[in-house]
């Protein structure tokens, strides 16, 4: 059976493949010649739900698509749903982390009572046919903002410890980050409803 994952993210394409163990044909987006459509919604299953369903009815094909982010408490959710944003059109995370570092350091020096490490990713999936249905999955994991360490993952992951761990989500060999992240809990809500 084919499916277009529809993202233009390659760090989340591999896992997404991955995450599927072999149970489809995966289309990428490019392949199947869908755009990128403009992530409107103010959340991440309104703008997973706006990507499926954009790919599924451009290209005739049952799509999945994932919309995720890291929260973080003391910059009251930012960047979330702008995760991708914050790196800018070069998609330059060193920056966007420098940033966040930069914002964390601001709170920790004027409003001390408002600073906490803590933070989580978010995953929202969604598949959608071409007619146009949807339903959509959410997984979270928490855990705290640390110095950048490790070189493994994308975007934010050396700077993400999850809860009860020592390493860094870009330190984790790649099956461990896949067994506990916020993608994999999505992952498991979607195989529970649609394929166990
Ligand atoms: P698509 O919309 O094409 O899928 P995107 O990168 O623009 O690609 P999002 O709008 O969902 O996707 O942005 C999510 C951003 O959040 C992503 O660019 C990463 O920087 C970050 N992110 C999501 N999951 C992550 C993970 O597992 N590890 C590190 N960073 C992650």
């Amino acid at each position: 059976e084919k499916l277009i994952a529809a993202t233009h993210n390659p760090g989340k394409a591999k896992e997404i493949s991955s995450l599927l163990g072999g149970r489809f044909t995966v289309i990428s987006a490019k392949e199947a010649g869908v755009p990128e459509p403009d992530e409107t919604e103010n959340s991440f299953i309104g703008n997973a739900i706006l990507k499926a369903r954009h790919a599924a009815m451009s290209a005739g094909i049952v799509a999945l698509a994932d919309d995720s982010g890291l929260s973080i408490t003391a910059l009251k959710g930012d960047p979330g749903i702008y995760s991708a944003r914050w790196a800018g059109p070069d998609k330059d995370f060193e920056r966007a982390m420098e940033i966040i570092d930069h914002k964390l350091l601001q709170v920790q020096v004027h409003d001390s009572d408002a600073f906490t490490t803590h933070a989580w990713f978010t995953c929202a999936l969604a598949v959608a046919w071409p007619q146009g249905h949807a339903v959509v999955f959410e997984g979270r994991i928490d855990g705290d903002i640390v110095s950048p360490r490790g070189k493994g993952g994308f975007g934010y992951d050396p700077i993400f410890q999850p809860k009860g761990y020592d390493l860094t989500f870009a330190e984790m060999p790649e099956a461990q980050k896949e067994g506990i992240s916020h993608r994999h809990l999505a992952f498991e809500q979607l195989g529970v409803a649609l394929f166990d």
